[in-house]
């Protein structure tokens, strides 16, 4: 077992049963033109926490933890989206739309791969997901069951919506969960540092946070 020094208070893993979930790196959501900039929002707190999401995967693999990096991408046809979703924002370059990275969050559309500094290796898995939640429509829960994992390291984007979404459904299922703190980002920082409150608020009432560093420490000391 590691110990993680985390908020509110220390947090137990084994690595063997952890996973490294990176939500929603994607270019959509990290480059300009991509549906964040199309809702109006500045993409530089995205992309500043890429190279501590590079160094959480490096240290994921060196001990040997499952990666499983998430995508909110559509079918083509949009079966999987539903019509309140696609509304929203009212935007005239929407989710289907054709804009400067492609279809907006459609599956195999430049938009909706992920950024080239973390793209997945083979042995990691890819989870495309319809809503914000990584358990919503997807086989996450199966996945994780078969794998014998107990434990999630949680980053990646947005803070508020599908990583706090995901953190909440797992933490629902009975995962045991630690937000990376600086390896997720909102395009509203007030909204980032809220949901670190939030999480550990109540004794750890959704989770635990921490940042990278401790728990590098905790698996390298
Ligand atoms: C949003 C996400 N913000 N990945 N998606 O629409 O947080």
């Amino acid at each position: 077992m590691k110990t993680v020094a985390a908020r509110p208070y220390p947090y137990p893993f084994d690595p063997a049963h952890t996973a490294v979930v990176l939500i929603d790196m994607q270019r959509d959501f990290l480059e300009p033109g991509g549906f964040g900039a199309m809702l109006g929002n500045d993409v530089l707190p995205l992309q500043r926490i890429v190279p501590a999401c590079q160094r959480l995967l490096a240290l994921a693999r060196r001990h040997g933890m499952h990666i499983i990096h998430t995508q909110e991408a559509h079918d083509p046809q949009l079966a999987d989206c539903p019509p309140s979703k696609k509304a929203r924002g009212g935007l005239s370059c929407g989710i289907g739309d054709t804009g400067p990275l492609g279809r907006v969050l459609v599956a195999g559309e430049p938009g909706a791969d992920f950024v080239a500094e973390l793209q997945p290796a083979p042995s990691d898995t890819v989870l495309r997901k319809p809503g914000k939640g990584a358990f919503h429509a997807t086989g996450l829960d199966a996945l994780l069951h078969a794998k014998g994992i107990t434990h999630l390291l949680i980053g990646g984007v947005t803070t508020e919506v599908c990583v706090q979404t995901t953190m909440r459904e797992a933490n629902d299922r009975g995962y045991e969960c630690l937000l990376v703190q600086d390896c997720a980002a909102s395009y509203f920082p007030h909204f980032h540092d809220a949901v670190v409150e939030m999480v550990v608020a109540q004794g750890g009432i959704v989770g635990w946070a921490a940042p990278l560093s401790a728990v590098q420490v905790a698996l390298e000391g």
